[in-house]
This record gives C-alpha cells, structure tokens and sequence, in this order.
C-alpha cells in the first residue's frame, strides 16, 4: 500500500455526495477528522440501504417467493463484491459478521478452541486494537495457551528482528493488524504472512483500518483470514466480513448456533450447513451488506491507491504544522507509512481539553485511548488526541487542526 503517483481525487464532487459534510456544527462548518472511528456515507450507501427496504425487503435463504429471491440475490451478489474488492477468489471465502471485532471473536473461537491448546503460543503485538487482544487473551484463558507480543519501536513501526524471532518458535497464530489506528503504522502484511507460514503459523490480519484507506489484496498478502467493518469504509454500521482462505474452513468449528447455519436438526443433535452460511446463525444484516456493496463500488470509482495518496497529502500537511508547536507525534515520521492518521500529545494539556477546544471551532477529532490501552502505555500516555483523514477532507481542513491545536496551546498558556 505505497503511495504513487496518482491523479489527484475530486474532493469537492466527492464532498457533494456527503451531505453531511455541509453541515455546522458549534455554529462553524463542520471538520470531520474523526473518521477511523467511523467513516461518513455517500448518498448511494444511504440510498442502496433506504432501496433494500422500500423494494426488496425479505428474509435471505428461506423463502421462494419473489421479494425473498431478491432480498437474497442482492445479498448474495453484496458477498460477491466484498470478495471482488479484496481478492479473494470466490464469494464463498468471505463470511458475514457485524464487523471486525465480531470478526476476529469468529477465529478465536471457531478456529481456535479447535487448534490451540495448553502451552502453544499465540503471537499478537503491542500495537492491537483491543478488538485483536481480547478474544485472544480470553482463547488463552480457556485453553491454556500462552500469549507472546511482537514490540513496537519508538518510531512506532513492529520490530521486525523480533516478530521473525517469535515466529521462529512456531506459534499457532500470528493475529496482527495490517494498520495501526493509533500510530496509522502499515505493516509489511505479506511478508509477515510469508515469515509466518513458513513456520506453520495461521495468519489472522485485522484489516479494520486497511480496507478503508487502500488497495487491498487477500490472496497476494497470502493470509489466512483478514477481517474489516463496513462502517469504517464508507459502509453502514453493524456488517463486515471475515474473509477466509477457503481450506481453513476444514478447520473450524460452528461458533454461534441456530438458524441458517444448520443442515438437519434432531432434538438431540444437528448436522451443519456448508461454509460460509455454517457461520452465520441468524437473520443477517442484509440491508446492511447490500449497501457496504455501494460504499466498496465508491470506493473502487475513487481509486483505493488514489485515496491512499491523498490521505499522505493531508497527512504530511498536518504534521509539518503540528510540529513547531511542541506536540510530540505517536508514530513514524514519514507520512507515506501512517497515511490518514496523526495521534499527538500536547504537553501540559489534556486530550480531552484540545479536543474540546477543536469542536469548539466545529472540528471533530477522538480523545482518549483509542481502545488500544496496551499502546499507550507503550508510549507512556494514558490518553491522546487523534485526528484521523479520508478521501473526502481538504487541505485546508488539515491546516484548520494545526489551527486549532496552535489556538489551545496559546490559549493554555496564558
Ligand atoms: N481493529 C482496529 C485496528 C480498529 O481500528 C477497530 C475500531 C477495530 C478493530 C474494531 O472495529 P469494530 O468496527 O468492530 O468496532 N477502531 C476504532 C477507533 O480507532 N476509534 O473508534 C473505533
């Protein structure tokens, strides 16, 4: 995922299909940099889900009458083009979920409860959202396995000396995050996945924070599962997908029982469908995966790879004005590696206080410790402020940050 050359994106026709974005907020137009948390929806999200209801609404895979056959086309065909936009070679490797952290609980329990056992090593790092700690820290707690941890350097990158190192004792899984939501640190992803094969270790990315911003391809990455929410790429809340290597299915046991995801079922026992459906119990958020559909096809129309420079643009903007300031920047210092993401501490201010001061100016930014409280005591902060960009935040937006941020400071020191 490197920057390029790329034609520059049209942001102001891509800001007109945010209505949102024309918006005040405190009174001044508002600046959205909180878009890692959740990203804003083009119109056709809003539409594709608004049209699922008003003309096909219907339960997926249970009836034959006409709305059901659409419901379940549309659905159908929405799994297609998640498989499409991240490489994987057929729809049937990508299974629904509510979104990356239901995701990451599939693995750790379908394929883990069956594969780790007391003493195997599960390999995380300390740079994990705790969507990619905790189902792993609750695996170990039940099975008896032992947790190891890839460091991160002061410039905020995996240790790769020590990853390969880890690797080298084989562990059982390797679960990392392509990129950081903190430090916008990207991965070598293919590489560790190739270090990580080689010595017989599953491969779990958290690709939460890569799909949005990037090209992604599962098959040339050459993991075994990658996972990611909706909402963070342009997509509704409450759907996303695990995308699966298909052969890992052999691997894995039903997680969530009862509807839909049974062959036969007996008082006493049951017979299970075929993956993915095997791991889909329930009602799906069909709406939903029809219209993360429409956010994947914007995104795919913007260029991935275009987004991903614009987002170092901006990046590189607010960094270069951040640092005569005195903030100290979580991360790596060269843009291109951490695009859209610039977590900082102010020293003597509170995050909260900064980000107050920002939404007083109609700038929305996170404050706090981002769900990732292992990283911030790696870096000695309990909390931080974090400003986060996509495809459609101007420069002159990256600038109103330093603003603002200049504006707090000079208003705390008096
Ligand atoms: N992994 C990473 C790297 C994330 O950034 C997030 C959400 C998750 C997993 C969990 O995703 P979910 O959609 O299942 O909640 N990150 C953030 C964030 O940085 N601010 O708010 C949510």
């Amino acid at each position: 995922m490197t920057a390029t050359a790329r034609p520059a994106l049209d942001v102001a026709a891509i800001r007109r299909e945010f209505p949102i974005l024309a918006t005040e907020a405190r009174g001044r137009p508002l600046v959205y940099l909180d878009s890692a948390a959740t990203s804003q929806k083009p119109r056709s999200v809003v539409e594709a889900l608004s049209d699922f209801y008003l003309t096909s609404n219907s339960n997926v895979h249970r009836s034959v009458h006409h709305l059901a056959e659409r419901a379940t086309t549309a659905f159908e065909s929405a799994r297609a083009r998640v498989a499409r936009f991240v490489g994987a070679p057929a729809p049937e490797c990508v299974v629904w979920t509510r979104g990356t952290t239901e995701a990451l609980n599939l693995v750790a329990n379908a394929w883990g409860s069956r594969n780790v056992g007391p003493g195997d090593a599960i390999l995380l790092t300390e740079m994990e959202h705790h969507a990619n700690l905790v189902p792993w820290q609750m695996l170990a707690k039940r099975t008896g396995a032992r947790l190891r941890f890839v460091p991160v350097t002061d410039d905020g990158r995996l240790d790769l000396e020590a990853a390969h190192a880890r690797l080298a004792e084989r562990p059982k899984v390797f679960a990392f995050t392509a990129k950081s939501n903190v430090l916008g640190t990207e991965n070598p992803v293919a590489g560790l996945c190739r270090a990580a094969r080689a010595a017989g270790t599953v491969t779990v990315v958290d690709g939460a924070q890569a799909l949005p911003h990037g090209p992604v391809d599962v098959t040339a990455l050459g993991c075994d599962f990658f996972a990611f929410s909706g909402h963070k790429a342009l997509g509704p809340m409450g759907v996303g997908a695990l995308v699966c290597r298909r052969e890992m299915y052999d691997a894995m046991d039903p997680w969530q029982g009862g509807g839909e995801m049974i062959r036969r079922v007996r008082l006493e026992e049951s017979t299970y469908a075929e993956a993915p459906i095997r791991f889909e119990a329930g009602t799906p958020a069909a709406a939903d995966a029809v219209a993360l559909a429409a956010a994947l096809d914007f995104l795919e129309r913007c260029d991935p790879a275009a987004v991903h420079a614009h987002e170092v643009r901006l990046t590189a903007i607010a960094m270069e004005a951040l640092r005569p300031l005195g903030v100290r920047i979580l991360g790596p210092e060269d843009p291109a590696d951490r695009a859209g993401i610039v977590t900082f501490d102010v020293p003597g201010l509170h995050p909260h206080d900064v980000a107050t001061l920002l939404d007083g100016r109609g700038i929305a930014v996170r404050a706090g410790h981002h769900c990732a409280q292992p990283l911030m005591k790696r870096f000695g902060v309990v909390a931080t402020t974090r400003a986060s960009f996509y495809l459609y935040n101007t420069e002159d937006e990256a600038a109103a940050l330093a603003d603002g941020v200049r504006a707090a400071v000079e208003y705390f020191r008096r």
